[in-house]
Order: structure tokens, then C-alpha cells, then sequence
């Protein structure tokens, strides 16, 4: 039987738990009250009797990671950490759903303290889990590889409550098969086995055999069903304790509890209906509630303090633990001089953060990466021909030699992203080894196979539980099978790193299906998210420099398939160390320009040798070089204004995309080179000719945009 102890008062904490999901919906008058009121035994059995944590200080690195993946479901995580004492009070429950609350519709990294991830989008949580325990394992290899699994001060483990979409969702069967692939014995799932979904009984959609396709990923499987086969509900934590409590014992493989429940039990004509997934309940109903569950139903929000003083015991065991565990860190440090130097710039040097944000340090980069870059940047002759997917793999291994804690890889394209960390063992149990790759627990390439959502999601996992830098790469056109991994890297602002290779109509043969065409539009629509197209081998290399530098942004670093001129950025040319302000001259003329002409990644060498054919004219030409939008608008106004001066109004955008991130710098005489529509099979060379992304088009265009500018 489970070693834990459950007494009256815990039994009053669930129902008070209950009552206080129905009252946040009924006041607020929207949100989900039905699951947060049948998982509420659940998620306080994790919190208050397995959980690690310290309600005091929730940025303790020690503590055990939980992921509501239910995001829907918020108000289970709220609640708990208002019974545990983590800052959540009763008036904001009272506050649910309502703007500048502390308790947000969804979970919001950042936002709440306790909150470790954004979810919402379902599945997301559930994938971005497995990234945490990546994360996790990686973490004990920097600083603790002689120490067994589960023993070392830098373990933990991740609790994850999911649901029926959660698991419905494809993302997590990507996830899914990576972690049992992986071995990640730390990850301990509740699903939340109800049957419901918003349309209704899952019959209608999900049929299969759930554990069972989890047995086959290579994960460990129980159940534990509180119907009892439809005969008697009961809410039998002790049975789910022991379930947790097998699954902690199974440290070789992820583990999944099945645990049918059944939605907003035990609320009158609502209980097992999916009219509680995403409605109040009426006063009716909630007062059916409270009085089935002994509370008086004219009491709404009940504030029993003798339940309360008995919760936030967690605080002073959650300090005990974690006085504890600093002891050993510190133990660890004197007998660990060299990692502990790395441990403190990873977690006790840099930028504090000072909203309610769980991580309280930003490492700091090393030293050693100024030369690193500068290094490798003058390093690619001008006038030879690199792809800029080349020169990054390049910089990636001069990055990795100094910064330990810098890792990556691709979904099945390592070769052509050029992301492989050489040298270096790929992460992943004895199993994984083969002929091409050599693994190791604790390795640094990652290999997602053809599974670029969950990359996205791991990687956001990786970087949200530890302060390591990690990237993924694919072709750009699969960008948009990680979008919702980019979206929610921005939102919750963290330096996830994905590597784009591929960038546009010159893939060449592969077509139009491999060519993308919107995509680099389409990213910049993202709030808070850099989408970085060097020029050249040097600009790749500061590029990367400020990607690591800003580590409150993803970012999207795209790169050429095909060779590109490495230019020249010394006399007269710019420095490529300039890219960090997102836009700089590259080429200026004497006075003031009669045109601008401004290009980015590969078309940059067409403004250059527009410019050339212009001052043949007798025209006088500026060429910006333009990596990224993003950096160039958190710019000071005088900044902006020295690279384009707004008196000059004739201006040329040269991108192998669609124009439509541009008319911002165009303005009304500005003329874009650009593809608005779908590419083609064929040479890349061919099809840049073939629709016109040539130097004389960026001529002609900058003709025509000197005389709209005239008139
Ligand atoms: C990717 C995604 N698609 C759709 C939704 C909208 N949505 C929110 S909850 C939900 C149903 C979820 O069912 P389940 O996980 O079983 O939760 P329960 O109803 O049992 O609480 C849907 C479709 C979403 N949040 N994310
Ligand atoms: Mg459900």
C-alpha cells in the first residue's frame, strides 16, 4: 500500500478544492469547471504528498517539475498552489479569468510564480515534458555523471497531468515514442481518463487502445479506475498514490496512469457530462455541489483555515527540502571545483529576472565566446562561396567548444542543417547506437527523427527547465509543422533556437513543395520572435552570437542551401559584428543616397551588385544589409533614422519571399524584389532567373522607385 498518509483533513482539502473550481467558473461566469473539480483528488495527491517543492521559493532548482497539460484546466493548478502557500491567495481565485489577474484563463510561464510552462495548445505541455526531462538528464551529465539515476541532487522528476486531447493530439505520440526511445524514467503522467472531450463521449473519435500504444513506445503502463467499472465512484488517492509510487520505482522508462474519472464528479446533473468541460455550472448546480460535498451552498469561495493551516505545511517541508538539498550543493561545489564554476554561471551569475518568472538567473555566456565568434567570423574569405547552412555548422562547433552547455541537433536532417555537434556523442541510451552514431547518456546530438513538433517542443521543454542552450534544425519550409512550438517559445519568452536551413526557391529540383515562399513573412508575424537570415559566413557567425545573447526570445536562424559570396566587411564595408542591431550599412556612397537598396541572407549579394551597376549610372546607392527585422526595431529612433533616412524615399527590398514584411521599410515609392507566388521544379539559379530575382531586376526595380520617389 502507498507510503503516505491521508487523514480527514486531506479529504476536506479536495472538497474545498472542488467548491473553489465551481466558484471561480460561476463568478467570472466562463472558464472549465468540470475537470478541475474530478482531477482535484489527483493533482493534490501530487502536490501536497509527492511533489518536491517549495511553495516559499518555487525557483528552487531542486525541486520536482509539474506540467498541467490540461491548460484548459488551470484552476487545478491554481488551487493547489493556493492550499500549498506559493502566492496565489483566495481574492485571486476570485480574480479567475479577469484582465491582469493572477490567475489567467491558461497557466502562463512568467506570470504566476509556480507556473513552470504555458500550456493551452493541447498536447504542447505533454511534448514540452519530455523536453524537461531531456533537460534533466543532460544536466546531471555536465555536472553529475558518476552518480546513478535518481541519486544525484540534480534530479528530478517531471509530474504531468494530461487529458483526452492531450493524448488525441499527434504532437505527443511524436513525444511520446522519444521518451520511451529515451528511457526517461522520470517522467510520471496522470491522464485524466474521463472520457470527455468537448463534443462529448470520446467514442465518437478515440477509440484505440491508449496504453497499449504507449506499451509500444516503450513506456511503463498502469490504471487505476475510480468508476470501478461503472459500479461505485471512488476517489481512491491511496490507489493512485501507489500507482505514482510504482511509477517512481520504474526509473528505466516514462510511465502513464490511466485514471478514469469521471468529469465534475460529484456535481448534480452535470457529473460524466460534457456540459462541464467549458461552462459555468448555474447556481443550481454548484449549489448541488456544495451541499453534497457539506458546504453550505449560500458560502461561496469557503475559507477553512483549519484545511489551510494543514496544506501549507508544505511550506516547511518544501524549506526543509531544499535547506537540505543547498547543503549537498555546496558539498557538491567544494568537491566539484570545475563544474561548480559552471554551475554558477549557469545559475548564480547573470541577469536576475524579476517578474514571478521561475527562473531566476539567466547564465551568462562564457568569456571565451567574443574570440570564439570574432574567430570564426574573419575566417570565411571574402569572395569565397559558402552556403550559409555550411558556415553554420561551422560556428556551431566553435560555439560548442566553448560552451559546454550548448546542444542541438535536427529531425532527421543533421547532414543538411548542418546542426551535428562533432565529435560529440548523440543523446541517448545504449539502444540507440548504431553504425552512424555513438551515444551516450548524457550526449549532446540530438536525433528527432522525422518529428519536427515535438523538436519544437523539446526544445521549449529543455530551455524552460534549464538554463542549457539548446537548437533544432530542418528545412525553413517545415517550420510549419513547429509553428505552435515557435509561437509558444515567444510567448512565453525563451531562447529556444530553431535552425532553418533551405531558405527559399533556390532548394532548386525538390519543387515547390520544399520551397518556402511566405514562411519568412509569416514568422515575423509572430510577437517576440527573431527570424535571422544572415548574408554570409560572418554574419552567421555574430548572428549566432546575438541569438545567444538575447535570452528572452526565440529565435528562427535561416540559411541558404546554396552557396553565397562571403563578402567583404572590412574598409568600406560594414561589419558583420554589426548585425546585432538587426540592419546596417553595408555599402554607403558619399552624401545622401538617391536610393537605398536593402537585402537579406542570399539576396544581399544582388543589392551589392545592383549598387555597382547604379553608380555606373551615376546613381549614388546605400546598401543595408538587413539579417532581421526584429533587432533593427528595438533600435533607438536616431539609429533607425542613420540607416534609413526618411528624407530618401526611393528604396528596394531584394528577398526571395513574399514582400509582405517589407512595405513597413518600403513606404509608398519603395519597390520590392520578391516571389509572390509558389516556386517551382528546377535549378535554383534557373528559377531565380526565371522569376526575376536578379541583379538587373534590383536595378530596374531601384530605377522605378527613384523616379515614384520623384514625383
Ligand atoms: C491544439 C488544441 N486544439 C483545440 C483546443 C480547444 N480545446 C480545449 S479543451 C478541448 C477538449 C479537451 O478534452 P480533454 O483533454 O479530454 O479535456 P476535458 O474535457 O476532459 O477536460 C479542446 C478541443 C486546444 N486547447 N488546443
Ligand atoms: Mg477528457
Amino acid at each position: 500500500m502507498a507510503n503516505i498518509e491521508w487523514n480527514e483533513l486531506d479529504d476536506r482539502a479536495v472538497k474545498v478544492a472542488k467548491v473553489l473550481a465551481a466558484d471561480a467558473v460561476e463568478k467570472v461566469g466562463n472558464g472549465h469547471p468540470g475537470t478541475a473539480i474530478s482531477i482535484a483528488p489527483a493533482a493534490y495527491t501530487i502536490f501536497q504528498k509527492f511533489l518536491k517543492f517549495n511553495p516559499k521559493d518555487t525557483t528552487w532548482r531542486g525541486r520536482d517539475r509539474f506540467i498541467l497539460s490540461i491548460g484548459h484546466s488551470s484552476l487545478t493548478q491554481y488551487i493547489e498552489l493556493y492550499l500549498a502557500g506559493a502566492g496565489v491567495e483566495l481574492d485571486d481565485l476570485k480574480q479567475f479569468r479577469t484582465f491582469g489577474s493572477l490567475t489567467p484563463g491558461h497557466p502562463e510561464y512568467g506570470h504566476t510564480k509556480g507556473i513552470e510552462i504555458t500550456t493551452g495548445p493541447l498536447g504542447q505541455g505533454l511534448a514540452s515534458a519530455v523536453g524537461f526531462a531531456y533537460a534533466q538528464r543532460f544536466e546531471r551529465g555536465l555536472f553529475d555523471p558518476e552518480s546513478a539515476p535518481g541519486e544525484s541532487i540534480f534530479d528530478h522528476n517531471i509530474y504531468v497531468i494530461c487529458g483526452d486531447g492531450d493524448l488525441q493530439e499527434g504532437l505527443t505520440s511524436e513525444a511520446g515514442s522519444l521518451a520511451g526511445l529515451q528511457k526517461l524514467g522520470n517522467v510520471i503522467v496522470i491522464w485524466d481518463d474521463n472520457h470527455i472531450t468537448i463534443e462529448g463521449d470520446t467514442k465518437i473519435s478515440f477509440q484505440e487502445d491508449v496504453l497499449k500504444r504507449y506499451e509500444a513506445y516503450g513506456w511503463h503502463t498502469q490504471r487505476v479506475d475510480w468508476t470501478n467499472g461503472g459500479t461505485e465512484y471512488k476517489e481512491d488517492t491511496l490507489a493512485l498514490a501507489d500507482a505514482i509510487e510504482n511509477a517512481k520505482a520504474e526509473t528505466g522508462k516514462p510511465s502513464i496512469i490511466a485514471l478514469k474519472t469521471l468529469i465534475a464528479y460529484p456535481t448534480p446533473t452535470k457529473t460524466g457530462d460534457e456540459s462541464s468541460h467549458g461552462s459555468k455550472l448555474g447556481a443550481e448546480a454548484v449549489a448541488g455541489l456544495k451541499e453534497v460535498l457539506g458546504f453550505d451552498p449560500k458560502v461561496n469561495f469557503p475559507e477553512e483555515f483549519d484545511v489551510l493551516t494543514y496544506t501549507r505545511q508544505a511550506g516547511e517541508r518544501g524549506q526543509k527540502l531544499q535547506d537540505e538539498w543547498e547543503t549537498q550543493l555546496d558539498a557538491w561545489k567544494a568537491a566539484n571545483p570545475d563544474r561548480a564554476k559552471l554551475y554558477t554561471r549557469l545559475y548564480e551569475e547573470g541577469e536576475v529576472v524579476t517578474n514571478n518568472s521561475p527562473k531566476k538567473f539567466l547564465g551568462d555566456l562564457p568569456a571565451e565566446l567574443d574570440d570564439a565568434i570574432k574567430n570564426i567570423a574573419n575566417s570565411f574569405e571574402p569572395g569565397s562561396s559558402l552556403a550559409t547552412r555550411a558556415s553554420s555548422g561551422q560556428v556551431i562547433q566553435e560555439i560548442a567548444k566553448v560552451m559546454p552547455e550548448f546542444w542541438g541537433g535536427s529531425a532527421d536532417l543533421g547532414g543538411s542543417n548542418n546542426t551535428t555537434i562533432k565529435g560529440a556523442a548523440s543523446f541517448g541510451p545504449d539502444s540507440a547506437k548504431t553504425k552512424n552514431w555513438e551515444v551516450s547518456p548524457y550526449g549532446r546530438v540530438l536525433h528527432f527523427g522525422i518529428r519536427e513538433h515535438a523538436m519544437g517542443q523539446i526544445i521549449n521543454g529543455i530551455v524552460l527547465d534549464t538554463n542549457t542552450r539548446a537548437f533544432g534544425g530542418t528545412f525553413f519550409m517545415f517550420a510549419d509543422y513547429m509553428r505552435d512550438s515557435a509561437r509558444i517559445a515567444a510567448l512565453q519568452g525563451i531562447p529556444s533556437v530553431f535552425v532553418w536551413s533551405h531558405d527559399s526557391i533556390a532548394v532548386g529540383e525538390d519543387g515547390p513543395t520544399h520551397q518556402p515562399v511566405e514562411h519568412l513573412s509569416s514568422m515575423r508575424a509572430i510577437p517576440n520572435f527573431d527570424v535571422v537570415r544572415p548574408a554570409d559566413g560572418a554574419e552567421v557567425a555574430y548572428c549566432w552570437k546575438t541569438i545567444l545573447e538575447n535570452k528572452h526570445n526565440p529565435a528562427g536562424l535561416i540559411l541558404s542551401r546554396q552557396g553565397v559570396p562571403n563578402l567583404d566587411h572590412a574598409g568600406d564595408f560594414g561589419c558583420a559584428c554589426q548585425v546585432k542591431h538587426g540592419f546596417y550599412i553595408y555599402k554607403d556612397c558619399e552624401g545622401t543616397p538617391d536610393v537605398i537598396l536593402i537585402g537579406t541572407g542570399s539576396e544581399l549579394y544582388l543589392a551589392v551588385e545592383a549598387a555597382e551597376k547604379l553608380e555606373a549610372e551615376g546613381k549614388k546607392v546605400r546598401v543595408v544589409s538587413a539579417p532581421c527585422q526584429e533587432w533593427f526595431e528595438k533600435e533607438s529612433d536616431e539609429y533607425k533614422e542613420s540607416v534609413l533616412p526618411s528624407n530618401v524615399k526611393a528604396r528596394v527590398t531584394v528577398e526571395a519571399g513574399i514582400a509582405q514584411s517589407w512595405y513597413k521599410y518600403l513606404g509608398c515609392a519603395g519597390v520590392p524584389v520578391s516571389l509572390e507566388h509558389f516556386g517551382a521544379s528546377g535549378a535554383g539559379d534557373v528559377l531565380y532567373k526565371e522569376f526575376d530575382i536578379t541583379t538587373d531586376a534590383v536595378v530596374k526595380a531601384a530605377n522605378e522607385s527613384i523616379s515614384k520617389a520623384n514625383k
